[in-house]
């Protein structure tokens, strides 16, 4: 495979008085440096996920807005952000598609929930209200490409390859949500000092591998970061 085409679901956004299919562009550009082609995928109707499958090789679970508790069998508590369901349906089914074609995946942010989510876990709708003790900061005062707390790199992942044996790592975090109950086909390969997830893979084979982070706002100054998109795809070449 030359240049692997590379899905990324797209949000909805109003701009003045219209709504946009919208996708970041550090993203897009992060995906074209690393040697993809990055296409957009609308996501306003979640029955067209089987024809959007067929149109990539590997799947970039993006940042975004809250996911609806009713995908995990919960209902809203106060502190939830505005939620999307089409975007939600749509990449859930994108994500249980991609499972069994056996295409990799990226997952950032939103994307590390969703793709829990998807696979049977479920996630805190507000990190600050449902975990009893106090957390960090997730939610970032300082700028986008600085780090701001510390995660620990579960040995033997591929994120400890990725960052090439570091254990201890400062990333950036803008996120009030994060990853509960783990699916069972994920494991947990990083989390903040809090206890707070932030990054999971795969069990059974390399096909996903989702951080809590933001990479694409990282990799220009960062060369780990940056790895994130040279591994993904290097995945989805060899997949
Ligand atoms: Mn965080």
């Amino acid at each position: 495979m030359e240049k692997p085409i590379i899905g990324i679901p797209a949000a909805r956004q109003l701009v003045g008085d219209s709504y946009k299919n919208t996708v970041n562009q550090g993203e897009v550009a992060a995906i074209t440096k690393a040697g993809g082609v990055p296409v957009l995928i609308p996501t306003r109707e979640p029955d067209l996920a089987a024809d959007y499958s067929k149109l990539f090789d590997g799947l970039l679970l993006p940042g975004g807005p809250d996911v609806a508790p009713r995908f995990f069998g919960e209902e809203p508590l106060p502190e939830m952000d505005e939620a999307d369901d089409r975007l939600d349906a749509t990449e859930i089914e994108l994500i249980k598609l991609a499972v069994a074609a056996g295409k990799p995946m990226l997952g950032i942010c939103r994307g590390a929930q969703v793709v829990n989510i998807a696979l049977g876990g479920d996630i805190y709708q507000d990190i600050a209200k449902q975990i009893a003790h106090q957390t960090y900061q997730h939610h970032q005062k300082a700028p986008y490409n600085q780090g701001s707390h510390y995660v620990d790199i579960t040995e033997g992942s591929m994120l400890q390859t990725i960052f090439q044996g570091q254990q201890h790592v400062l990333v950036n975090s803008y996120h009030h949500q994060a990853v509960r109950k783990l699916s069972p086909q994920l494991k947990l390969t990083a989390k903040a000092g809090d206890g707070v997830a932030e990054a999971v893979e795969s069990k059974d084979n390399n096909l996903i591998l989702a951080v809590q982070w933001h990479p694409e706002l990282m990799y220009k100054e960062n060369a780990a970061e940056y790895a994130i998109f040279e591994d993904f795809i290097k995945r989805v070449k060899e997949a």
